[in-house]
């Protein structure tokens, strides 16, 4: 995407979510023209894409532990299904859209939205699986939804992490998640405690939130 069509599709979004940004965006189009005419910024690239114009909030935590349910209950709508067993199985990435009913799109249309801070996706998750062909939309989908109450930013919704085959690739999509996310909530059920089969997984969320360098942005 060249630096003038990403501000064009942002300042679209924008216009519908978050209008008093624009003229954020607009100043760093003047950055940008300063960056090119010196040379210190490559023609195809723009420091609009080092910023997060939408907050991103991530949802993490062992299964049946209510991330759903508080995404539900945040967005006072019945984006996702929650029930008592293993629900998700995959990344859920909410965020505005104009349809007004709750509308489910393959992770591949996340590659095109410049909202979304997962520049290359495909990539990114090649690394974790290197399986045959394009395996975006099996570890991610993304979901819009016409609220007040989602506009301006995004939220992810995580598979509850469970001792299946594909544990080791969703952890590290986990991580990645953590590094891009402006707010990481992470969820356990405290009526139950953990009888062991999750302790691992715990251990890593928990110790990668400790160790990370923005820490106190994860709850
Ligand atoms: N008592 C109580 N039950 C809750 C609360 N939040 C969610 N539940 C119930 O806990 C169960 C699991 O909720 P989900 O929202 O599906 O949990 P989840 O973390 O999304 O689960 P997975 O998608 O499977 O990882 C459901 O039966 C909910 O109704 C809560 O605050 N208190
Ligand atoms: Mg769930």
């Amino acid at each position: 995407m060249s630096p003038e069509e990403r501000y064009h599709r942002i300042k679209e979004h924008l216009a519908e979510e978050n209008p008093i940004l624009i003229e954020v965006m607009e100043k760093f189009e003047q950055l940008d023209k300063t960056g090119h005419e010196t040379g210190l910024l490559d023609r195809s690239e723009t420091y609009t894409s080092d910023i997060s114009w939408w907050p991103l909030i991530s949802i993490l935590g062992t299964f049946s532990t209510g991330k759903s349910s508080f995404i539900n209950h945040y967005l006072k709508s019945d984006v996702q299904i929650s029930g008592n067993q293993a629900i998700d199985d995959k990344f859920t990435v909410v965020c505005y859209g104009p349809n007004p009913a709750v509308t489910t799109l393959p992770g591949l249309a996340l590659d095109a939205d410049p909202r979304f801070p997962f520049y290359n996706i495909n990539e990114e998750i090649k690394k974790v699986d290197p399986g045959e062909g394009n395996r975006t939309n099996l570890y991610l989908q993304l979901k819009t939804l016409k609220s007040e109450h989602i506009k301006g930013k995004i939220l992810i919704d995580s598979p509850g992490f469970d001792a299946d085959s594909q544990r080791d690739a969703i952890l590290k999509m986990t991580d990645h998640i953590i590094n891009m996310s402006d707010l990481v909530l992470i969820f356990f059920d405290a009526r139950h405690p953990e009888p062991g089969a999750m302790r691992d997984t715990l251990e890593h969320l928990v110790g990668t939130a400790m160790e990370h360098r923005d820490a106190n942005k994860i709850l």
